[in-house]
């Protein structure tokens, strides 16, 4: 859908001059190591802009699905634009780092399962930065005189000064006068990342203002939104603070969907209405936060400085209880769950995706199951996620047939378009609950649906 839009290849390589440095740097091959859901769309748009692009991947099974023309991600028109890009020619797939003009770390930064930190009884969470290592030791070796580094990925304050440029001067170059060295941070939104990738506004902050001009000058190759240069920490801060605030924001939501339970109010009509003062703007309440960033990239602060960080760690605490408080909405609904038959709609960390990870419909599942219910979830945009333990259906009418209730854990347009008159002759579930706001209220009471929503009042 998005990407019908930027399908047109352009020839000729990007040549940046850059002032103060008397060296010109000649873009006419990069290397992206990473070909996730940031490094692959990346990857792509430059090559249809015409550079020759090697990306790069340490996963045997990434290679071989996108060698034969397959795609190991989910994101609307990505299939269009990697099909473009691997027919121009200018785009190869390899599992090794080769020599280029520069080069993109796109690689994962999650924080580790086993491993916490302490500050005050707080137990705080650990960024696992060895994808980013080994990605750029891999750099050293093909690393030249006038080449450009930049880290993409989400990292903590300082990590391209004290961790990425260390590794880089391994090859005897010095960073910032041998090589050019930024960090930009990724800002695309997963479901609209081809879009966003050439529209939004783009920060590229150099560890010198000339590294800073080189990323312009190459961001430059597709990007349409204005691109800012700045510093490399002062980049890093401003990709955490986006992100940061978005969990806090979230988090007041998630407790006014407590506090308004208490009072029996509904929380979605209170913040339609709050929301129409001319400055506030409250998020969404819901099962949790999840996904590879907003529930993950607070935590770097919090890692950095546990002693100024007590809001930040608190957001990140009520966002993590919120699947109790939907346990606690279903107990509350249907009584005792011991042998309830449920069907969980949606596993994805948010509307369509397929993106399951950190997402908190998961633990939904989990902690039903802990309290003795049935649970059968369908997830439509990952037919084949297995989930240990758990009755996976392969088709919503399996999931729904023999349920007593449905559980709506993600916003999917087609659940949310679903018509309960039609399926309520499907299933024998006579409730519905949902967590999301996705279904009418009176449309499901009409159709004959006993009917709970997540933040609102009895009904
Ligand atoms: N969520 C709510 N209520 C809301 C909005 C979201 O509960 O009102 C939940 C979602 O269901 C999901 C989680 O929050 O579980 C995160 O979803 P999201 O849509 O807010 O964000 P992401 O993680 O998909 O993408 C974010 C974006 N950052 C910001 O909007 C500040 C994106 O621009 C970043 O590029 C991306 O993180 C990233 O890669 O860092």
């Amino acid at each position: 859908m998005h990407g019908s839009c930027i399908i047109s290849i352009t020839s000729g390589p990007t040549t940046a001059s850059i002032q103060g440095q008397g060296e010109s740097v000649n873009f006419q091959k990069i290397c992206v190591l990473g070909l996730g859901y940031i490094g692959l769309p990346t990857a792509s748009t430059f090559a249809i802009h015409g550079l020759k692009v090697v990306g790069v991947d340490i996963n045997p099974r990434v290679i071989e699905t996108l060698r034969s023309g397959d795609i190991h991600i989910h994101e609307p028109g990505m299939g269009t634009v990697l099909e473009a890009a691997l027919k121009s020619g200018n785009l190869t797939i390899s599992t090794e780092s080769e020599e280029a003009d520069a080069f993109l770390i796109a690689v994962p930064t999650p924080f580790y399962a086993d491993m916490h930190g302490e500050y005050n009884g707080r137990q705080y969470k650990l960024a696992d930065m060895r994808a980013v290592t080994s990605a750029t030791e891999a750099i050293v070796p093909h690393l030249r005189k006038g080449n450009l580094v930049i880290l993409e990925s989400t990292s903590p304050p300082r990590t391209t000064i004290d961790l990425v440029a260390p590794i880089l001067e391994r090859s005897g170059l010095r960073a910032g006068s041998d090589f050019f060295l930024c960090y930009s941070p990724e800002r695309v939104l997963p479901g609209q990342i081809l879009r966003e990738l050439v529209e939004n506004a783009r920060l590229v902050g150099g560890i010198t203002p000339e590294s800073a001009v080189a990323g312009r000058e190459l961001y430059g190759t597709f990007v349409k939104g204005e691109i800012f240069e700045t510093d490399a920490t002062t980049a890093e801060m401003v990709k955490l603070m986006e992100n940061t605030t978005r969990d806090v924001n979230i988090a007041i939501a998630n407790e006014f969907s407590r506090l308004a339970e208490k009072f029996g109010v509904d929380v979605w009509e209170a913040i339609s209405l709050a929301n129409r003062h001319p400055r506030i703007n409250i998020l969404n309440p819901g099962p949790g936060v999840g996904g590879h960033c907003i529930s993950v990239d607070p935590w770097f602060f919090v890692e950095a400085a546990p002693d100024l960080t007590p809001l930040i760690y608190q957001a990140r605490q009520v966002n993590d209880a919120q699947p109790h408080f939907v346990l606690e909405k279903v107990k509350q609904t249907l009584g005792s769950l011991k042998d309830k038959k449920i069907a969980a709609l949606g596993l994805a960390y948010k509307p369509d995706v397929d993106d399951l990870r950190e997402s908190p419909a998961l633990e939904v599942v989990h902690l039903l199951q802990q309290e003795g219910a049935q649970v059968r979830v369908w997830e439509p945009f990952k037919p084949e996620a297995a989930m240990e333990g758990i009755d996976m259906a392969c088709t919503l009418e399996q999931a729904i047939l023999e349920a007593d209730s449905l559980l709506l854990l993600v916003g999917h347009t087609e659940f949310r378009e679903l018509n309960p008159e039609e399926l309520i002759t499907k299933t024998n579930a006579r409730i519905a609950i949902d967590t999301v706001h996705g279904w009418d209220t009176e449309k499901w009471q009409k159709a004959g649906f006993q009917f709970a929503r997540l933040g609102a009042r009895k009904q």
